[in-house]
């Protein structure tokens, strides 16, 4: 038995990121046609081996894949709604960062148009396609995921999160807060340290390899969370209070402003107020009102 013909991909827009993913494809043998709304972007990927088009309608009439990565959800829209005809039967998967309420919004219009649909968020940098550690995440049409797998697979790990259209989405955005919080905590220690003289840099080596070390108690941390039962503390609220107190002292003392951990100080304060000092400093998490647990 032969080798399975490669999927022919068209990949719509041709930014960092586009550009990026239609060069994994070219790499891995697919026969792939490139479309960017400015011309002359696609040079090397031409040179690389991709078919440049000239028009959307073009490229999509040449993909049984299509690839969406533009700028955001209204790119989407002023990109593709003119080719709906065209693009009805073909597989499209948009990468371009749309939130939930989007990527809801964008799989009912693929529906009206049937043209079956998947929606992604990339956890990863341009450089990173198609390197370990570079992750994409998938919702939407099981079907487009299944028969596609294997080509996704070419950008980054894929997994699937089910037919919710904005899954996907939700998880991206969630992890991404956690991610610029993160930060801008090390912004916070960082502008604390240069009323002393420490270079952020410096400081940086030291956050490094602090961060590096506690980030390995988060799934512990997820368990006590979904437990929802708080009562056997790995650190109890009341040492964190006294600890963020004491760091917002140090920070007013060192003249920064508390807009970064000033909220942190006030989500244990709401608990510490509700009696539940001695319990695990997780608990600042109920503070956030999170919806109620999911069954099972
Ligand atoms: N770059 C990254 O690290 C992140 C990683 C996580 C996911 N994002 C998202 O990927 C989408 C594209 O990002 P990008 O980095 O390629 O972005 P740019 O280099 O700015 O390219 C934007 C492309 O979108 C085209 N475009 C903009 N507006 C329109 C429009 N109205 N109609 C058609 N195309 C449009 C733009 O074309 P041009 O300006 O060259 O004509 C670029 O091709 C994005 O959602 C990230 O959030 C990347």
């Amino acid at each position: 038995m032969g080798q399975p013909v490669p999927t022919p991909v068209t990949v719509l827009g041709l930014g960092v990121m586009g550009s990026a993913l239609a060069a994994a494809f070219v790499k891995a043998g697919h026969p792939t046609t490139v479309w960017n709304r400015t011309p002359g972007k696609d040079a090397e990927l031409i040179a690389a081996g991709a078919r440049g088009a000239d028009s959307v309608e073009t490229a999509v009439a040449a993909g049984d894949l299509v690839v969406a990565c533009l700028f955001d959800h209204a790119s989407v829209h002023e990109t593709l709604d003119p080719v709906t005809g065209i693009l009805a039967g073909r597989d499209l998967v948009n990468l371009t960062s749309t939130e939930p309420a989007g990527a809801r919004e964008l799989a009912d219009w693929a529906a009206r148009h049937r043209i079956p649909f998947l929606d992604g968020g990339i956890m990863a940098t341009p450089p990173m396609i198609g390197q370990p550690g570079s992750a994409l995440l998938y919702s939407g049409s099981a079907e487009v995921f299944d028969r596609h797998r294997q080509t996704l697979e070419l950008l980054g790990s894929a997994e699937y999160f089910g037919a919710e259209p904005g899954k996907a989405s939700l998880v991206d955005f969630a992890l991404l807060s956690g991610m610029y919080v993160m930060f801008a905590g090390f912004y916070h220690g960082a502008a604390m340290v240069r009323s002393a003289g420490m270079s952020a840099a410096e400081f940086a080596l030291r956050a490094e390899a602090l961060l590096g070390a506690v980030l390995s108690t988060l799934p512990a941390a997820g368990e006590q969370i979904d437990s929802g039962d708080y009562s056997v503390p790995f650190q109890n609220l009341n040492f964190t209070k006294a600890a963020v107190d004491a760091i917002v002292s140090a920070s007013r003392e060192a003249g920064v402003d508390l807009d970064i951990i000033g909220p942190v100080k006030n989500l244990i304060d709401r608990q510490v107020a509700a009696g539940y000092g001695h319990e695990s400093s997780e608990r600042m998490f109920e503070s956030l009102h999170p919806p109620a647990r999911p069954a099972g």
